[in-house]
């Protein structure tokens, strides 16, 4: 039986993957790497060292940086990319998350937020749903990133659950990987090329229907 759901955040509950794009987008541009939206589907879900060291590669620049210059151009991208969500309101909630969280706290399922991302607690309190959730995995705690299933697992003990207990959302590959790997029911929001690991995918957070989900879950 499902007692818990445990989500990623950007591209599930709010469409921040956006701001990530462009702030990574305005970095790489200052050192001379162009990037566009069908490379950022690999930055999904990833740690923030992980994306700059993919677009220094992706640049053919990987030996140009010590790691003291890559902390700081992750920083740089981290600054920018703050200026962008501290605009966000409970209005950024992406179409039919606030239903589907209501519902599921109504019905009494546990909740915790498994995302990669160390801006996770600060976006949740601008969406002013902190009060929804049980808890939140600290990504700097993770042994390993996405696709490893640690945060999932994570997500889940933190409910004092199982994972087969819980249902897991994701929008990007590595994320359903993750999922899955924890032996989770996944559930994928995307293109059905991106989601075709998921065990069940919606194009589109409005199509995310509780009663639908915990029937395909159970079966
Ligand atoms: P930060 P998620 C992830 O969040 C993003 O998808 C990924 O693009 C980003 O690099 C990562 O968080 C780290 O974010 O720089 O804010 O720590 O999708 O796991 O919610
Ligand atoms: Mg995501």
């Amino acid at each position: 039986m499902i007692k818990g759901l445990v989500f990623d955040l950007d591209g599930v509950i709010t469409d921040t993957a956006e701001y990530h794009y462009l702030a990574w987008k305005s970095l790489a541009e200052k050192i001379g790497i162009e990037i566009d939206r069908e490379f950022n589907e690999q930055l999904k879900g990833i740690s923030r060292m992980e994306s700059l060291d993919l677009i220094l590669k992706h640049g053919n620049k990987e030996a140009d940086f010590t790691e003291a210059e890559k902390e700081e151009l992750a920083t740089q991208k981290n600054e920018e990319y703050k200026e962008y969500i501290k605009e966000i309101t409970p209005a950024d909630l992406l179409p039919g998350i606030d239903k589907l969280l209501k519902e599921a706290k109504e019905k009494g399922l546990g909740m915790t937020l498994a995302s990669a991302s160390k801006n996770g607690p600060a976006i949740m309190n601008s969406l002013e749903i902190m009060d929804l959730f049980d808890g939140i995995v600290d990504p700097a705690t993770l042994k390993a990133g996405k696709p490893d299933p640690e945060i999932f697992v994570r997500g889940a003990e933190m409910l004092g659950l199982r994972p087969d207990e819980c249902v897991g959302f994701e929008d990007a590959e590595a994320g359903i990987e993750g999922i899955n790997g924890a032996g989770m029911f996944s559930v994928g929001v995307g293109s059905e090329d991106a989601m075709q690991k998921a065990d069940y995918a919606v194009t589109s957070t409005e199509e995310l229907n509780l009663d639908t989900i915990l029937a395909k879950a159970s079966q």
